[in-house]
């Protein structure tokens, strides 16, 4: 199975973005599935293109892409993207947009396209701290899950979704205000157990 991870670049004053961290490792070290990692800038304004031009080169089957949300306290399955750019800080090039559609005239939104409360299980029963979340949030990540939607329905064959990431441990450490953490070992582990499930389930 092509597997294209995608995670984020650092933004809003984090230092690392741990689904950098996360998709870098497991693309160098996952043997068995084809996988390829892309790290995204976070900028609205480019953001799209990108994920079209990797959609492009690599033809995955299967696009798993991660961000970053400070103050979860555990993996977040998200379900839905909405049609909505309402960024409470502005991304990585100063670009703030409010109440902005993502694709005009697109449906107002999407579901994933992952088997949540199945991937869900799987991750319980590892001992893996795991939900299902209903808000991607306005901001970037958001945006990345509309597109993966809207280009699995519209325009390539894939199944896509969209998992957020707690901080790790040390980048709360850096922090002034403490948030919930998570080992990036625990994220990784939770990451291959989705993926193993994902490529036992491909149809
Ligand atoms: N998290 C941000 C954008 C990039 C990232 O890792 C978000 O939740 O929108």
């Amino acid at each position: 199975m092509r597997v294209l991870l995608t995670g984020f670049e650092p933004f809003g004053g984090y230092s690392v973005n741990p689904s950098q961290l996360l998709v870098e490792e497991l693309a160098s070290s996952d043997p068995g599935l084809e996988i390829y990692a892309w790290v995204l800038p976070v900028k609205g304004k480019r953001v799209g293109e990108e994920l079209k031009d990797a959609l492009e080169e690599f033809k995955p089957q299967l696009v798993l892409s991660f961000g970053l949300a400070y103050n979860r306290p555990a993996i977040s399955l998200e379900r839905v993207a909405i049609n909505l750019l309402d960024f409470s800080i502005p991304d990585n090039e100063g670009w703030k947009p409010e109440e902005t559609p993502i694709v005009a005239e697109g449906p107002l939104a999407y579901f994933s396209g992952l088997p949540l409360k199945e991937l869900q299980q799987v991750l319980r029963e590892e001992g893996i701290p795991c939900e299902i979340s209903n808000t991607a949030g306005t901001y970037v990540c958001n945006q990345i899950f509309y597109l993966l939607a809207h280009y699995s329905r519209n325009w390539r064959d894939f199944k896509g979704g969209f998992i957020h990431l707690p901080c790790t441990p040390e980048l709360v450490a850096q922090l002034e205000k403490v948030a919930p953490s998570f080992p990036l070992d625990l994220m990784l582990k939770g990451a291959r157990k989705i993926l193993n499930y994902m490529s036992a389930h491909f149809k």
